[in-house]
């Protein structure tokens, strides 16, 4: 049997990348960056499906982490990852910008695959551990994980935002999700609205008392809070003062041709991010003459992503239709304004795109946090650049000095990419530097710090508990 650990982490996906037949890598991302280290100091161990369908792996090491794989067969990969997690809860949770769809094969393979989850975990956490699970994927594992092991201290964060009752309450099976989060005794979410969301639902829907923070159960307390995320600030801010970034940096507005404006986008090609209402701004600028040809240059890095669920493929062929006729339309011999990648990058090429970039565009119709804004913001300790930034991603609750637009309001987009293109050094240096003192602060170490005492913190007394 393998060895207890105090610490555990439950993610749907492990977090490392297999590489070849030479062995693993460890992924890109703050999260694993952030909890690495509590996970060496207590003796941790990380348990997540590894990527591969119906292959079983025995628990490894790898990086210093202890790796505990989930199995997961082809047709549940089908069923609980594709179906239920991506094409039922994702639109769902973020405002039914696609139709979600309520399959009740789904959701037996998606309480079938959390069961496992909740098993190996119970198998795997020593006396009292501390368990944390991650995100939509596992929203039954808390209450299944107590039920077999009440001794545990569970937390569950969401990274997606949680929508309000109005919308939630499609959910066929909205009891079992409240009930399965409840048994976490902290529920984290991204902002105070997706905490508020919960608690009015708990009492909606399971007449729930609750005061503050707090939900009061028959035999004991939950407590639902924002822990917004946040980005490992000080690895990016000294990786970008790097020679090799900077020379990349330069190097890449050469290759776009010296434009006088780079415009930058980088997502996962997700039809939550707004890409084609920014590429639709973008277009009306130049069509409007407000751009002059070849005056500027927008770079779309769109990272393939869950290609195998239909909207997204449906994404995929109308951005890319989108940009052929931008770039058709509005495009001189030797220049295309849209330089439009579908393709997936090494972090050090992310860091050179940020600081080659002059205006960074993240228009999500709806989005947890969105942590590209904050990374592009950690790249920026020349002050120059400016952020545009959706009303309606978590990171707007902090960054009140990003040019905020409504990702709908193309009138307004437009506006706003040509105040980041035309304001003063002056103005985007005042607006950067606040923005960097808050990413600086609050970077992912104290989001996970903040997470883990709160969740550690004495149980609350139910008040009146007779
Ligand atoms: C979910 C929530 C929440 C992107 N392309 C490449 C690449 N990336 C990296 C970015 C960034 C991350 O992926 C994307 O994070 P986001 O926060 O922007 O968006 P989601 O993937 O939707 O994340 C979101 C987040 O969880 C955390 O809680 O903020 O709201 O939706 O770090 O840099 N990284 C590399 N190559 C790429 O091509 N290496």
């Amino acid at each position: 049997m393998q060895n207890r650990s105090s610490f555990l982490i439950v993610a749907n996906r492990l977090p490392v990348d297999r590489v070849g037949d030479a062995g693993w890598r460890r992924s890109p991302g703050g999260l694993v960056t952030a909890i690495a280290p509590v996970m060496q100091r207590r003796d941790g161990a990380w348990l997540g499906w590894h990527g591969a369908p119906d292959e079983r792996l025995e628990p490894f090491s790898d990086d210093g982490m202890s790796l505990i794989p989930v199995p997961l067969s082809s047709a549940e990969v089908e069923s609980y990852y594709e179906g239920f997690s991506n094409a039922t809860l994702w639109p769902l949770y973020h405002d039914v910008v696609a139709t979600p769809i309520y399959s009740r094969a789904s959701w037996e393979v998606y309480r079938a695959v959390n069961e496992r989850f909740a098993l190996a975990a119970a198998e795997a956490a020593a006396e009292g551990a501390v368990v944390w699970v991650q995100d939509y994927q596992l929203q039954l594992v808390p209450a299944m994980l107590r039920k077999l092991r009440p001794d545990l201290r569970i937390g569950f964060f969401l990274h997606i935002p949680f929508p309000p009752a109005e919308l939630f309450s499609q959910l066929p099976w909205r009891r079992e999700i409240l009930e399965g989060l409840l048994g976490a005794d902290l529920v984290g979410f991204q902002r105070p609205g997706g905490a508020s969301n919960f608690i009015r639902l708990c009492r909606r829907l399971l007449g729930l008392q609750h005061q503050r923070h707090e939900i009061y159960l028959p035999d004991r307390v939950v407590r639902a809070e924002a822990f917004p995320i946040s980005v490992d600030f000080g690895e990016l801010d000294t990786l970008v003062r790097e020679p090799h970034i900077i020379a990349r940096a330069k190097e890449i507005r050469t290759e776009l041709g010296e434009p006088e404006f780079v415009l930058l986008g980088v997502d996962r090609l997700d039809y939550t991010k707004g890409i084609g209402q920014r590429l639709k701004a973008f277009g009306e600028l130049l069509a409007d003459g407000a751009i002059k040809p070849g005056e500027a240059v927008f770079v779309q890095i769109a990272t393939p992503s869950r290609e195998r669920v239909e909207e997204y493929r449906r994404l995929r062929n109308d951005i890319e239709l989108r940009v052929g006729r931008i770039n058709g339309e509005q495009g001189l011999l030797g220049h295309q304004p849209v330089q439009y990648l579908h393709q997936s990058y090494q972090r050090d090429e992310l860091a050179a795109l940020y600081l080659a970039a002059d205006v960074m565009v993240v228009t999500p119709l709806r989005d947890g946090m969105n942590l590209v804004a904050k990374e592009y913001i950690a790249c920026r300790h020349d002050l120059r650049g400016a952020l545009v930034l959706s009303e309606f991603a978590g990171a707007a609750d902090e960054l009140r000095h990003a040019f905020l637009v409504n990702p709908y309001d193309v009138d307004g987009l437009k506006r706003a990419m040509l105040a980041g293109m035309r304001s003063t050094p002056h103005e985007l240096a005042r607006r950067m530097r606040t923005l960097r003192r808050r990413v600086a602060t609050y970077n992912v170490d104290r989001w996970a710090g903040d997470f883990l005492r709160a969740l550690e913190r004495p149980e609350p007394e139910a008040p009146d508990a007779g």
